[in-house]
């Protein structure tokens, strides 16, 4: 018998395990949650992905959001080829800070100071940082499978890779300061109001997605965010939306926008980077001067600010404040959402898709899910299945029923036609109705 060719990506997952822990340097990336081989990207341009074996994917997942330009958007390479030429690192201010802060806060408003970072991540730790800082308090409310980046206090029933594997509550993290952290069930404004009740005041700050992305995508029942935005006006605490994902995703201005409820404080990241490193955290000016060298908070970063992701964020946004373009993206997302349900409703297919601006999520179930404790009832087995058909589709999708998939600009028509075939192939030859 003919011996089994490895191909290129696996020949490459298996030195890169040599040098990083599961072969990658974030843990969704191994597909821990639907086995397999990941594919190992060459390039990717407009709505494609390309693998080191020759084979093209429409990109369902656009480096987890940053992407809403799709890949190599020219606007964008432009700035970056531009840019080079003046040097990429100085360490000092630039011009170049302001132009994408200004051009952020046309979008969010609310943001009247911000401080750009290098990731999600530092953007919501800083901010629970600063809240502290600013009301003098400790603790921290946050909600079951809200993943807010690999903050210690966060990684508390943390969404995304910490559920794909779980692990929601990490290693690492002391008791001591896991107890600063107090949960709540995701849309359950009773459970918060409990949590005021006993420690309203040592409640420094709440912080949320405002719509969850990563346990799949949740919106929040009518009345939810607001409750948040009250609890938080009686008690003076800091309410923190975190936007990394959601901003210029569930609405141009993020799920404020889309919800009309205020924060204090924004976290913001993806985007605003059209794909390189970044991220961003802002507010209440009263807020934000309690930040060093203003405030008593110290918060500081190399490469915060660098030069080509100013440029790239700020490519990105001013494409992006061409309002249609964003309003298409929209209605293709919701016609692609109602075109995968159908395909399932069809084929005798539990599923539900959620979907809210320009990300979705098929939860394989019934549905509707309105917090971590209904995704736990869906189908994974059924959603590892559909992920390899998928992907042997030439679609390459999230590898977590707990992921939020993308769209970008290049995905028109015709590439949602393609995805909603796909599914409706892989739903025919690998999926089978109550099994
Ligand atoms: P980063 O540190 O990964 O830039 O951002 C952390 C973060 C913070 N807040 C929200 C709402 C987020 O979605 C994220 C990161 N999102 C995941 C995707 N679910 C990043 C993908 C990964 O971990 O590899």
């Amino acid at each position: 018998m003919a011996e089994y060719q490895l191909t290129r990506s696996e020949t490459a997952f298996t030195r890169a395990k040599e040098c990083f822990p599961g072969g990658v340097n974030s843990p969704v990336r191994a597909l821990g949650s639907v086995g397999g081989t990941p594919f190992f990207t060459v390039r990717g341009h407009g709505a494609e992905i390309h693998d080191a074996d020759g084979h093209s994917y429409v990109d369902m997942v656009l480096a987890y959001g940053p992407l809403i330009l799709g890949h190599g958007h020219p606007r964008v390479a432009e700035a970056l080829h531009e840019a080079v030429e003046d040097g990429w690192s100085y360490g000092t201010p630039t011009l170049l800070e302001t132009n994408l802060a200004n051009r952020v806060r046309n979008f969010f408003p609310s943001m009247e100071k911000m401080r750009f970072v290098n990731s999600g991540t530092e953007a919501t730790m800083s901010a629970i940082r600063l809240a502290r800082g600013a009301t003098g308090r400790d603790l921290t409310v946050k909600f079951e499978g809200c993943y807010h980046g690999h903050v210690d206090s966060l990684l508390v029933k943390a969404g995304s890779g910490a559920l794909t594997h779980g692990h929601p509550d990490s290693g690492g993290v002391p008791t001591s300061i896991a107890e600063t952290t107090l949960l709540a069930p995701f849309n359950d404004l009773e459970a918060v109001q409990a949590l005021f009740e006993r420690h309203g005041a040592q409640i420094a700050s709440v912080i949320l997605e405002p719509v969850a992305g990563n346990m799949g995508v949740i919106p929040p029942l009518p009345g939810f965010l607001e409750g948040l935005r009250a609890l938080c006006d009686e008690h003076q605490s800091i309410l923190i939306f975190d936007e990394v994902m959601t901003g210029f995703r569930v609405h141009r201005g993020g799920a404020q926008a889309l919800y009309g409820v205020v924060p204090d404080l924004t976290c913001l990241g993806k985007v605003i980077g059209g794909g390189l490193p970044v991220g961003a955290f802002g507010g209440r000016a009263d807020i934000m001067n309690h930040l060093a060298p203003e405030g008593s908070v110290y918060q500081a970063g190399t490469l915060s600010g660098n030069p080509l992701s100013m440029v790239a964020g700020c490519a990105t946004l001013e494409v992006l404040e061409d309002t249609p373009i964003f309003d298409r993206l929209e209605e293709r997302a919701a016609v692609l959402a109602q075109g995968l349900q159908t395909v399932a409703d069809e084929d005798g297919i539990e599923m539900c898709v959620q979907q809210v601006g320009t990300m979705l999520t098929p939860f394989f179930q019934a549905g509707p899910v309105h917090r971590l404790g209904d995704v736990s009832a869906s189908n994974f087995e059924r959603f590892a299945l559909f992920f390899h058909g998928m992907r042997r589709e030439g679609v390459s999708i999230p590898p977590s029923q707990y992921e939020a998939w993308f769209l970008a600009t290049t995905h028109d028509s015709t590439i949602c036609d393609r995805v909603v075939s796909a599914a409706r192939a892989v739903m025919a030859a690998d999926i089978i109705p109550g099994t």
